[in-house]
């Protein structure tokens, strides 16, 4: 065991191979002791037909009142889709109760892809989670959620150089580390890690598939390798070698995830 204990806030999707049901046997399998702050219970995720969503917001003071009394603290926190802006203050509240000296906040935006705002997420939660973002150590947002959150306007056609703009624009909000993820050129996909002076740009071959979770288990695979100190740069190829794994491992015809679960079982 890694002795590492991480929360991650995140919606709990019970049908859909993303969020918690994707961060919690990604992180266990990789050793870290993973608590869970549910923010949210749906059917299945956004991306189906319809779905049911039970809003867990009001619940987070009672189980905060219960932590405060059994003295828990985390080493780690991993935020990835939480819903509501409300849930942003609740956020700041997390951290300031529950961190043990030295905790890393990893944020992954989670509110938009291709341009466009996932259903449900309006200005207003950009702009709560533009101020969330000042408390993390490591920020993972895509192209679309760095637009949006430097009010940058989206184009299809951008550059790797249009990239490491949107980074140095997201220096400007927070003094964590940036990584955008899954930027997209004619055969590749990339990371792009900003730097200041220079910017790191991991590539990886296109598997041209888009297909839901695959944000989640990047975040998690992600965070997982970089609490155990394997740096952002290695901590990203591991994490884009993983997805690319699961992408390739799962049928055509698998419509809403990928199959992480037979990739993580022949680790
Ligand atoms: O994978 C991101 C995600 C997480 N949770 C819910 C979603 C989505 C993406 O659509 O709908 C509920």
């Amino acid at each position: 065991m890694s002795d590492i204990r991480l929360l991650t806030m995140q919606d709990l999707s019970c049908v859909g191979q993303c969020s918690l049901t994707v961060a919690l046997p990604i992180l266990s399998a990789n050793g870290i002791e993973t608590c869970v702050l549910p923010t949210a219970i749906l059917s299945n995720h956004t991306m189906f037909e319809s779905w049911s969503y039970l809003d867990l917001t009001n619940e987070t003071q009672n189980i905060f009142r219960h932590w405060k009394n059994n003295n828990f603290k985390f080493d780690a926190f991993l935020l990835g889709y939480l819903g509501k802006p409300e849930l942003m203050q609740i956020a700041k509240e997390c951290f300031a109760a529950f961190s043990s000296d030295g905790a890393q906040v990893i944020i992954d935006p989670v509110f938009g892809d291709n341009g466009k705002l996932y259903p449900g997420f309006d200005a207003n939660y950009v702009n709560e989670m533009r101020k969330l973002l000042k408390h993390a150590d490591v920020i993972l947002p895509n192209v679309t959620e760095a637009c949006f959150l430097t009010d940058t306007e989206y184009r299809p056609d951008y550059d790797i150089s249009f990239v490491e703009i949107l980074g140095e624009k997201l220096s400007e909000i927070t003094n964590g580390k940036i990584i955008i993820t899954g930027a997209l050129s004619e055969k590749d996909i990339a990371e792009v890690i900003y730097n200041k002076n220079k910017s790191e740009v991991i590539t990886h071959k296109l598997i041209p598939q888009s297909k839901h979770g695959t944000g989640d288990i990047f975040a998690s695979v992600f965070t997982a390798n970089y609490l155990l100190g394997k740096g952002e740069r290695n901590s990203c190829e591991t994490a884009a070698k993983f997805v690319a794994d699961c992408l390739l491992s799962t049928d055509k015809d698998h419509f809403y995830g990928v199959d992480f679960e037979r990739v993580l079982k022949s680790r």
